[in-house]
Order: structure tokens, then C-alpha cells, then sequence
């Protein structure tokens, strides 16, 4: 990887942007790979890169049919945590937080991880049973998780309406402090330059058409740029997991929702940690440049539209406006939606499928984007050995016929 000394980056500057190298190679489709992954997002690069880092498999391709990071990896809202209830969801998203904590580094790319804590709200006898049992569980876990008093959030976060005339009173919260967020875009254009160095071809405008498979495993993906032969395929695609699976004839326990995100004029700094309610059904976060990230629950109807209903803006507003009654006056900017593939139990599947040598990895739903590194890091194992790493293995695809649910329907804190 090239480094470049301040005095020659300054030269360079001033110059302008002439002689840049591009960051990863526009590659153009070769016949044949070992491994080809299906999706240019956040999971798919993060598996591309720990295939060739940690398995040597460098006869790799990403297809993407759009652009890198286009699709959900720079769509979301960037929020990091791992306090999660179940073990099996515990070890996974903890592994993934604690890969955050060096991965600027180990990419050398800034992906601008800051860890102003996670603040989840209670608020009400149900909520905080519920809040207090996923303290107790986070912290047999290892994970850092606090219950906090509604005293203790008022100093935290002194503009929350925390009195006792709110609609829905705020009776106490956890904090994750190791929780934050990330710069979503710069996570995927870390993983795409790494994994372009370790020699990963990344295809963009590559859209993959239907999977052809010969004596019961997969042979070939036929896309728009052509048939490319496959010994191994993994599927992560996110919103659109259930239409690549049909290509395979596998009907996947999936369904796709929009969910939106908003933001609104830059304001000075005056909220530090990430505030979310499941309860009040909105999140806030405030960027480094001001501006406020306000996001919902889903929106109910399953498609495919990036734009979702106004009636999911109008009930975030008004409960933003009810837990910050000091934004009742900010603008908004602008507004989108992402397809989020959403499970049975708010849990992904991970793992290999009826059709030898094709693998999914998918059904993270509104809660993918902290998981990125750790999501690739199995994956990559999964693909690399044809069976799953331990840290994935509860989240297979047999789950949903053994019963062995993993539901995380609170922890998402995001509602569906
Ligand atoms: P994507 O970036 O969507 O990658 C999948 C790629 O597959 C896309 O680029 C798509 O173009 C490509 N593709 C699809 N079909 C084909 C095809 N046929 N051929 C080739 N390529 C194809 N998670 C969190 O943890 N924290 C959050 O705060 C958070 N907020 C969110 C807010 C919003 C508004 C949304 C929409 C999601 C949020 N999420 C969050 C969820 C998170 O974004 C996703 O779970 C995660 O990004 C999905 O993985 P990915 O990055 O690989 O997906
Ligand atoms: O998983 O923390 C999360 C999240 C927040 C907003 C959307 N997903």
C-alpha cells in the first residue's frame, strides 16, 4: 500500500488532484474465479478482503450492479453497539465492535469510528424490565453496558425532555459507551482499496441475472457483462437476498422493507452520545459537521422503494420534536430509504445453502452496518473452509427449521 510523507501530500495538494492513483482498479470481469461474491456493500467487500488477508484465496471477485457502496452501505445511519441479548448475537456483534476499535488501522483508512456512546430510553415499566435483563446479560458477556436513572440521563443528554409531563416519560435508559458511529461510506471504500491490494478484482455495473448450477452445485453466474464460472459463490446482497436466492430456486424465511433515514441543517454541537427510543419509534445522532441523523422503525408494507411513506416522516418528526423539544424549529434537508431484509427474528442467516458451493449472507435487517467487519470475517471463514466459523454458526439457515430462533426484536431497537 502506498504511504506518502506529509511534505510530499502538501506538494501534492497544492498541485491539485493531478497523478492520483485511483483507489481500487476498475476491473473488468475474468471467466472464471474461485470465489465470486454477489454485492459491492459493506459485507461483501469486508468478506473479499478477509478472504485474501486471513485464507490467501485472492482469485476473487466482488460483482456489483451498481456502484461500490450505492446500496445500504451508504444508505444507513451508521450506528455502532454490541448489546445485544442472545449469546449467540452477543459473541458476533462484540467480535465485530471490538474489529471497529482497529479498523482504521488495519486498513489504513480513516473510517472515523467515534465512540460517543449509545443511549437506549425506557419508558415504561415494560421497557426498563426489558433494558435492565439486557444489562445483566451484556455484562455476563463482557459487553460494557449501563442502566442509567432518568437523573443520570438528564446530566448526559441535558436537551432531552426527560420531565415528568412528557408524553412517554423517560424512566431511565442503558448506555453502551464503546457504542458510536462510523463514516459509513469510508468503511466501504476502505475495504474496497484493501481488497483491491490483496488482488480482489471489485467488478462495478456488473448486475448478476440468474445461477447456474451442474450435478447440484454452482457452476456459473450469467450477468449483465457475461457468464463468469464460480467454484464458490457468496450471496450479500442485502434487500435483495431473496431475489438472488429464487435464481437458485431457494426461497428464503426473508422479507424487504424500506426504512428511511433523515438529516437536517448543520447546528452547532450540543448532542454528544446517540439517543434512540424503540419506544417513541425515532434516533438521534448529531455528525461531526453538525448536521442531526434522525431515523424510524420501518416502514410496514414489503417493497422495493427508496423513497418510503410520509407518514413514517410526519410520526419521526413529531417524535423527535417530543423527546427534543429544542429541534422543533430545525429544518430538514433531505430524506431516503434503504431495502432492509428483514428475518423472522431480527437475526441474519449466515451459512451455507441446499446448493453446494453457494453460501448467503443476509437478514440483517435494519442492524448490518455494525456488523460489517465481524460479518466478513466469518464469511470469509465460511467460504474459505465450506463450513461456518463458530461465531455463525447458530445463525444458519437450519434454524428456521430446528425452531432454534434467535429473537432480536428488542436489541434492534429499531422496530419492525
Ligand atoms: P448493501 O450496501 O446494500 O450491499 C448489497 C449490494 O448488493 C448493493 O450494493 C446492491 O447494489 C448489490 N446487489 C443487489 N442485487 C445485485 C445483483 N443482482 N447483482 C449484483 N449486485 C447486486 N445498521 C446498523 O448497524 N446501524 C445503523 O445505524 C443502521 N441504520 C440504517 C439506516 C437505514 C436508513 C438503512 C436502510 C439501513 C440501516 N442499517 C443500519 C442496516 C445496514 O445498512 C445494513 O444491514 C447493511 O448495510 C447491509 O449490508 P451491506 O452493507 O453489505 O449492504
Ligand atoms: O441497529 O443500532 C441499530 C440501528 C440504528 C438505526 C438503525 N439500526
Amino acid at each position: 500500500m502506498q504511504r506518502y510523507s506529509l511534505p510530499h501530500l502538501i506538494r501534492r495538494g497544492l498541485r491539485g488532484q493531478r497523478g492520483w492513483t485511483r483507489a481500487w482498479r476498475k476491473a473488468a470481469p475474468k471467466p472464471s474465479y474461485d470465489v465470486v461474491i454477489v454485492g459491492g456493500g459493506g459485507h461483501g467487500l469486508a468478506t473479499a478482503y478477509y478472504l485474501a488477508k486471513l485464507h490467501g484465496v485472492r482469485n476473487v471477485a466482488v460483482l456489483e450492479r451498481g456502484w461500490l457502496g450505492g446500496g445500504n452501505v451508504g444508505r444507513n445511519t451508521a450506528i455502532v453497539r454490541s448489546n445485544y441479548l442472545w449469546d449467540a448475537s452477543a459473541h458476533i456483534y462484540e467480535f465485530s465492535l471490538q474489529l471497529w476499535e482497529g479498523l482504521s488501522r488495519e486498513l489504513n483508512y480513516n473510517v472515523m469510528f467515534s465512540q460517543r456512546g449509545v443511549l437506549n430510553l425506557g419508558h415504561s415499566a415494560h421497557d426498563m424490565h426489558g433494558l435492565a435483563r439486557r444489562v445483566g446479560a451484556n455484562k455476563l458477556n463482557g459487553i460494557d453496558a449501563e442502566l442509567l436513572s432518568t437523573e443520570q440521563i438528564a446530566r448526559l443528554v441535558p436537551i432531552l425532555d426527560t420531565s415528568a409531563a412528557a408524553r412517554y416519560p423517560i424512566l431511565g435508559g442503558t448506555l453502551q459507551r464503546r457504542g458510536g458511529v462510523a463514516r459509513h461510506d469510508a468503511v466501504a471504500w476502505g475495504y474496497a482499496r484493501a481488497a483491491d491490494a490483496l488482488g480482489v478484482d471489485i467488478v462495478e455495473g456488473c448486475e448478476v441475472t440468474g445461477i447456474r448450477a451442474a450435478a447440484g452445485r454452482v457452476a456459473a453466474l450469467e450477468t449483465t457483462r457475461g457468464e463468469i464460472r464460480a467454484g464458490k459463490v457468496g450471496l450479500v446482497v442485502a434487500g435483495n437476498a431473496s431475489v438472488l436466492a429464487a435464481m437458485a430456486g431457494l426461497r428464503l424465511p426473508i422479507q424487504s422493507h424500506p426504512l428511511q433515514a433523515l438529516v437536517t441543517e448543520p447546528l452547532k454541537p450540543v448532542l454528544d452520545p446517540v439517543v434512540m427510543s424503540s419506544a417513541v419509534h425515532v434516533y438521534v445522532s448529531q455528525t461531526d459537521r453538525g448536521e442531526l441523523v434522525l431515523g424510524a422503525g420501518i416502514d410496514a408494507p414489503t417493497s422495493y422503494d427508496l423513497r418510503g411513506s410520509f407518514r413514517v416522516i410526519e410520526h419521526t418528526l413529531a417524535a423527535t420534536v417530543e423527546l427534543f423539544p429544542i429541534f422543533s424549529r430545525v429544518r430538514m434537508l433531505r430524506q431516503w430509504a434503504g431495502t432492509v431484509d428483514v428475518c423472522p427474528d431480527a437475526s441474519p442467516i449466515i451459512g451455507p445453502t441446499p446448493m453446494e458451493g453457494l453460501f448467503v449472507n443476509c437478514g440483517w435487517g435494519t442492524g448490518g452496518f455494525k456488523a460489517t467487519p465481524g460479518s466478513g470475517w466469518v464469511f470469509a471463514h465460511t467460504l474459505a473452509h465450506g463450513q461456518p466459523h463458530p461465531l455463525n454458526a447458530p445463525f444458519g439457515l437450519d434454524r428456521f427449521a430446528a425452531g432454534a430462533l434467535i429473537d432480536e426484536h428488542g436489541a434492534a431497537a429499531v422496530a419492525h
